[in-house]
Formats: C-alpha cells, structure tokens, sequence
C-alpha cells in the first residue's frame, strides 16, 4: 500500500476532481472510492479518508503500493492542481504537542518493543498527563518520572559493541553468527579481514551496533567509542574506564578453552556459548517502565525542575502541552459504511 496525503486548503477539490462517483467521506469517515483520471480512465481504488478542519484540510488516500499506481495517481493529483512534495516536509497533523511531536518522528526509526512502547505513551498522552502531574505535585510522582525516564535509553541508543583479537581467532566468524548473517568474510588465511565492518543486530530487544576489526591493533577511534570490547582469543587492549570487556574464546569445538579460562566459550560452528555471549553484550531489560521521557532536552528539563528550576518547569509543562493528544480515526459504520 501507498499513502498519499493532500493537504491544505484547496485538498477536498482536489481530490474530488479524481472521484469516478461518491462525495468525499465527512471528516474522520473513511469511504472505499474509485480515482480516476481527467479523461475518466479508473486508475485505482482507495481507502479515502478525511481529516482536519474546513480551513485546514488532509485528505488520506490509501491506494495500491505498485510505482506505477503511485505514479499515476500523482500525476492525477497534479493535473486537479495539487503540487506533489516529499512528506518529511509535511508538518504535522493537528493540534499536537511537542512531546507527541518528538515520537512521531521518532517512529520510523526506533528498533525494538521496548522503544515503540515509551512512544505509544507519549502520543496517548499517558506520557504527558505524568508529566503534570509530576510538575504539579513533586514528590513520588517526580521521583517515578525521573527513574523511570533514566532508564529507557537502552531501548532507543544502540550498544556499540567491537570484536577485537589476533588473526584467526574467529573474529569474523562470531560477528557473523551473532548477527545470523554472511556479513564478514571468513577465511582460514589469517589477515582476511582488512578494514573493519559493521552491522546492526537486534537481540534482548535491544539494538546492537556490532563492529569486526582485523588484525592486532584495533583503530583508537574504535575502541574509544565502544560500550564493550569483545576480546577474542588474547587479553584485550587498553580501554577506556566504563568500557565493559568480555574475554572469549571461540572453537571450542576444535580447540577446548585453557582449563583457568574465565570467559565465555564459544563455537561460530556448533552455536555454543552464542546466547551467552550476546547476554553479556546487550544483557536484556527486566522490568517494564511507566511513561518515560525519551529526549535529551526533556530530562535535562526535568532534572532542573527536582533542583527547582521554575522556568524550566513552565517550558517543560508546555512541551506536554494540555495532554489532549490527536484523536484516533473511525471508519465509517453502520449505515453510513459506503
Ligand atoms: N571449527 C571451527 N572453526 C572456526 C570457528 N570460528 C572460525 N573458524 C575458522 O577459523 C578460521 C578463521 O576464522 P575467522 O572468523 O576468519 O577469524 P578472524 O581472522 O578472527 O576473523 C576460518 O577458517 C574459520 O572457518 C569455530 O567456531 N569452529
Ligand atoms: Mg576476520
């Protein structure tokens, strides 16, 4: 499926211009209808759905998603005297405050349950109702807000993650089997691996960001960056304090680990030790938050108003605006179903 979005004052014409028979749905109405262009040739049906105010319109036509039907439609919607743009540079739908604001763009990106659902509460406006109240009562409600807010960026901010160790010790092959895909070649000549490659992976519901290095010394840059240095095969590098380290052994399955190893043991071939492994590189969330603010500037507010920041309270009991966050759309029913 393809959405297409008409906006602005003249959309409801528009649109109507490409109707083969029917009135455009009343707002918040869906309608199945035929498009057709200016000669009356059908070029799709849709879903057509009517949003917005009278000064204000948005119109939602869901057509078929193949390039020609959206080409096609487009060129329709151009001739009726619309003017075709990118919807990045769409603003956004109705009366909504900055916070819902930050997770609709958010959205499209975000990679794991965990981030969907801190989002879903700022744009049901739970979110927003937990921010006045905190603002309005301090105490406990504040103090929720607080933790709970300091704990979601493991869902949104990848764990960097880089593999480091001497030729051959099955760097590239762990990288590839953590990941579950051919991404670095794998070779038995040492030194295969040239420049470092990197992949994302989503495990324990959390986004892994995966670097494979070659040879002995890892790039400072590299390792600077890490959240965690996986050390295959030889003691790891020098690292920075906070950078956590995983000594590991790979083939096990040909070669047993030293009998004082204390690591994680493993095998690219056989899987053992892979679960662990990622465990300890992105070790999964426990237990499940309430409302949580997902942006930077947001907590910055909100630990200057526990200090006592009045006008950074005002700016971030705006930022929740009113609570009262866009209403979700109804299809038609009943009698009016056409
Ligand atoms: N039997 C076995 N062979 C492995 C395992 N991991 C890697 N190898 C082999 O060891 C060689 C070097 O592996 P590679 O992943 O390229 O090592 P790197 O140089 O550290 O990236 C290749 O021939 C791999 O097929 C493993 O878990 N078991
Ligand atoms: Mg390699």
């Amino acid at each position: 499926m393809a959405l297409i979005e008409v906006v602005g004052a003249g959309a409801r014409a528009t649109v109507g211009r490409l109707l083969e028979a029917g009135a455009l749905p009343d707002d918040g109405r869906a309608a199945h209808r035929w498009l057709v262009d200016a000669t009356g040739a059908r070029l799709d049906d849709a879903l057509v759905v009517a949003w917005g105010t009278a000064t204000a319109p948005r119109i939602e036509l869901g057509v078929h998603g193949g390039p020609a039907v959206v080409a096609a439609v487009l060129a329709a919607l151009g001739e009726a005297g619309a003017r075709v743009v990118p919807s990045a540079a769409l603003p956004l739908f109705g009366a909504v405050d900055p916070i819902a604001a930050s997770a609709w763009r958010r959205v499209r990106r975000v990679r794991t349950a965990g981030a969907m659902r801190v989002l879903g509460a700022a744009w049901s406006g739970a979110l927003q109702r937990s921010v006045t109240a905190a603002l309005a009562t301090g105490g406990e409600p504040l103090e929720r807000l607080v933790r709970d807010s300091a704990r979601v960026d493991a869902w949104f901010r990848p764990v960097r993650a880089v593999l480091v160790g001497p030729p051959n010790a099955g760097k590239s092959s762990l990288f590839n089997a953590l990941l579950g895909r051919e991404r670095a070649t794998v070779s038995p000549e040492a030194g295969t691996t040239r420049d470092a490659v990197d992949d994302r992976g989503v495990w324990n519901d959390r986004v892994v960001h995966l670097v494979d290095t070659a040879g002995d010394a890892p790039p400072a840059l590299l390792l600077a960056r890490a959240d965690v240095v996986v050390a295959v095969g030889a003691p790891p590098p020098a690292v920075r304090p906070g950078t956590r380290v995983i000594p590991v052994v790979s083939r096990v399955d040909v070669e047993p680990p030293p009998p004082d190893f204390d690591g994680v043991a493993t095998s690219a071939v056989t899987g053992q030790g892979l679960g662990t492994l990622r465990d300890a590189i992105a070790p999964p969330i426990d237990a499940p938050v309430g409302p949580a603010l997902f942006t930077r500037l947001d907590r910055r507010l909100l630990e200057r108003v526990r200090a006592g920041d009045e006008p950074a309270g005002r700016r971030l009991r705006r930022r929740a605006g009113d609570g009262v966050v866009r209403p979700g759309w109804r299809l038609s029913s009943g009698e009016q179903n056409d």
